[in-house]
């Protein structure tokens, strides 16, 4: 429903829904399919995609599974498969298993552009939008090494197989790790369980006392890690790298409770799904089929810079 995305929004988000364009149903519908819902990442990026929408004067709906999951996401995007909008901007949950659903938007006839998370085959949608994840888990890696001041064990918290994004963000880290004399210890799945991932660095604390760093590839991690860092009373002796200025994790920083954060430019690649989305709309051909949005790192010192801004979640 229009305006359901804009809890949180700052000013610059777009119109008042309220006092929309009643012609905007008319020039289009765009719909955005989020992750999972609650998730600060992509409440976000769906500020920008309002705005940018309702600026093309679009109808703009937001929708969002309970559960990461194609479980919980299929049955939404079948929804829109029978709706069948203009376009479609969506976070696939699964490389493989929401090709097909994703397929069937396709074949009703909407342009499709993915945002955030890819699928293994994006032969045929529009284009995907996204973080150069690679590089993010990069600068974790060299990041963190700075941080924890030469070689020492680490753990790699990650979020869930079959995630494009996280993957890559991992890949990026161990590969880096690995070179600049790190100990990589331990790489384990933690999905958006806090609990679960407090039990992952609480084990590993158990198993490698001398632990050094921890590098989460979302929030949901950090928020783990800190939970079980203050139980062991290692909070500032084991550093942590996290990914995502979520707002909990802006404070964790602040706190000196975690020492860094990687963050996505959410809003932007909001913005620019949209953007994609219109094009293809438009009818116009695509230059690039893989738009990738850099990184920003952000320490404690960093928060009120312009360039962390940047990377600053609702
Ligand atoms: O890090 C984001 C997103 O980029 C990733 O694909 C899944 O997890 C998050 O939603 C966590 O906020």
């Amino acid at each position: 429903a229009l305006g359901v995305a804009l809890a949180g929004c700052s000013s610059t988000a777009g119109p008042d829904p309220d006092t929309g364009d009643p012609a905007a149903e008319e020039r289009g519908s765009l719909t955005f399919v989020a992750g999972v819902k609650g998730d600060p990442f992509y409440i976000t990026m769906s500020c920008g995609a309002q705005a940018a929408a309702e600026e093309a004067g679009l109808s703009f709906d937001f929708q969002a599974p309970n559960s990461f999951s194609p479980t919980d996401q299929i049955p939404i995007v079948d929804g829109v498969a029978a709706a069948a909008p203009s376009a479609l901007l969506i976070a696939p949950t699964d490389g493989a298993a929401m090709f097909a659903p994703i397929q069937r938007v396709v074949d009703a006839g909407t342009n499709v552009v993915l945002v955030d998370t890819a699928l293994d085959d994006s032969s045929t949608v529009r284009s995907s939008v996204r973080t150069d994840d690679y590089a993010g888990g990069v600068e974790a890696a060299k990041l963190l090494a700075e941080l924890i001041g030469g070689s020492g064990e680490v753990l790699l918290l990650n979020f869930q197989a079959g995630v494009s994004t996280t993957e890559a963000r991992g890949k990026g880290f161990v590969d880096t790790a690995e070179q600049l004399g790190l100990t990589v210890v331990g790489q384990e799945y933690g999905g958006t369980d806090i609990e679960k991932g407090a039990q992952i660095v609480d084990a590993t604390l158990q198993r490698h006392p001398n632990l050094a760093g921890v590098f989460t590839t979302t929030d949901y991690g950090a928020q783990g890690t800190v939970a079980s860092l203050r139980n062991a009373g290692e909070l500032g002796s084991v550093k942590v790298v996290g990914f995502d200025a979520s707002p909990v994790m802006v404070e964790q920083l602040r706190a000196g409770d975690i020492q860094g954060i990687v963050s996505q430019q959410a809003r932007t690649i909001g913005e620019l799904g949209v953007e994609q989305a219109l094009a293809a709309m438009n009818g116009e051909a695509t230059s690039e089929s893989v738009i990738e949005v850099p990184t920003v790192t952000i320490r404690a010192e960093d928060l009120e810079s312009e360039s962390a801004k940047a990377g600053l979640q609702v």
